[in-house]
């Protein structure tokens, strides 16, 4: 284990593959002096895989308790390059294999819970059968077409004529009613309660770093407080690698959509620090983002989440 799991992160993994991942990082990290890792399977989608997640954190005892934050990918199946960074995430908070500074100080701070996929049955069938899936891969009674839009179907502001569809035959179908998929009702679930301070679900593509509210074009009472701290992770992507994020609400710069993950966590779950992350890129390869731009995409992620989660630690 020193130095780092051994997986090559240049590559798009298949389910199973990235659970394996997960248990070897959990073995390994418990073998480790500073860091331990915990697995846990959250719930079952529809079609029986495991919504796995890993909890990474110091052993190291600062004396404060620790604050905590959860990171998602793969909430949309065909956005490959968010599973993909989330596992990478994963091996740089487990190994650190670059001996980061700000890793350590993340660790000492805060415990990061991972869920690489959220929604596996889509991500399978994007590999297995359509390369462009987006939704999960429900059967819809009385219609001839699968899924429903995990994004839409969240159970704050719901609503499909905003940004969504009542049409199961559509990519942005928002579901029967609030929280009606399996995949949904275990992340909500899991956040209802538990005292997060900061939400983050890895998508694709644009590059945007959002903020609530995607139900309305108005903005939370404490915008500013989101705003400066997902400013000062646009600014790292750009000092890394000279790519630009847009910052802003997700109504404002991008589209309106309700029933989206993060008013979700910021609206029901009481999580301050509420993002969607739209990663690389701009439109070139679109959601076929090609291997050779993952450790790049994921290079710049690190360094804009790193200094997000030190900013909200200051504020
Ligand atoms: N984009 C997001 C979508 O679900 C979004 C953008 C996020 C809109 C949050 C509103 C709220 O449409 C992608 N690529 O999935
Ligand atoms: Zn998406």
């Amino acid at each position: 284990f020193p130095g780092g799991s051994g997986h090559d992160h240049g590559r798009y993994y298949r389910h199973q593959a990235i659970l394996d991942f997960m248990t070897l990082v959990a073995n390994d990290a418990n073998k480790s002096p500073n860091v331990a890792a915990t697995l846990e399977t959250i719930g079952t989608s529809g079609q029986g895989r495991s919504l796995k997640l890993i909890k990474i954190f110091s052993t190291v005892n600062t004396g404060t308790p620790k604050r905590k934050i959860f990171i998602d990918g793969g909430i949309h199946a065909r956005e490959w390059i968010s599973p993909a960074s989330v596992k990478y995430l994963i091996e740089q908070f487990a190994y650190n294999p670059g001996n980061i500074a700000d890793i350590y100080t993340l660790l000492a701070r805060y415990e990061i819970y991972l869920i690489p996929v959220m929604n596996p049955d889509g991500y399978e069938f994007s590999h297995t059968n359509t390369r462009m899936w987006r939704k999960n891969r429900r059967t819809n009674t009385g219609s001839t077409c699968i899924g429903v839009d995990l994004n839409r179907n969240f159970p704050y502001q719901w609503n499909p004529a905003n940004g969504g569809s009542t049409n199961p035959c559509q990519d942005t179908y928002s579901g029967t009613g609030p929280a009606s998929e399996v995949e949904t009702q275990v992340l909500v679930n899991y956040l209802t309660g538990a005292g997060f301070d900061a939400y983050i679900t890895i998508h694709s593509y644009g590059q945007y770093w959002l903020y609530p509210w995607g139900f309305t074009t108005a903005l939370p009472a404490d915008v500013a407080d989101l705003h400066a701290a997902g400013q000062a992770g646009v600014d790292a992507i750009q000092d890394y690698g000279r790519l630009r994020y847009t910052l802003g609400s997700s109504t404002n710069v991008l589209y309106a959509a309700a029933g989206g993950s993060d008013d979700f966590a910021k609206g029901m779950a009481g999580v301050k620090y509420s993002y969607t992350l739209e990663l690389r890129d701009n439109g070139r390869y679109g959601f076929l983002l090609p291997e050779s731009e993952i450790i790049p995409a994921c290079e710049e992620l690190r360094a804009g989440f790193l200094a997000f989660a030190n900013a909200m630690y200051n504020q």
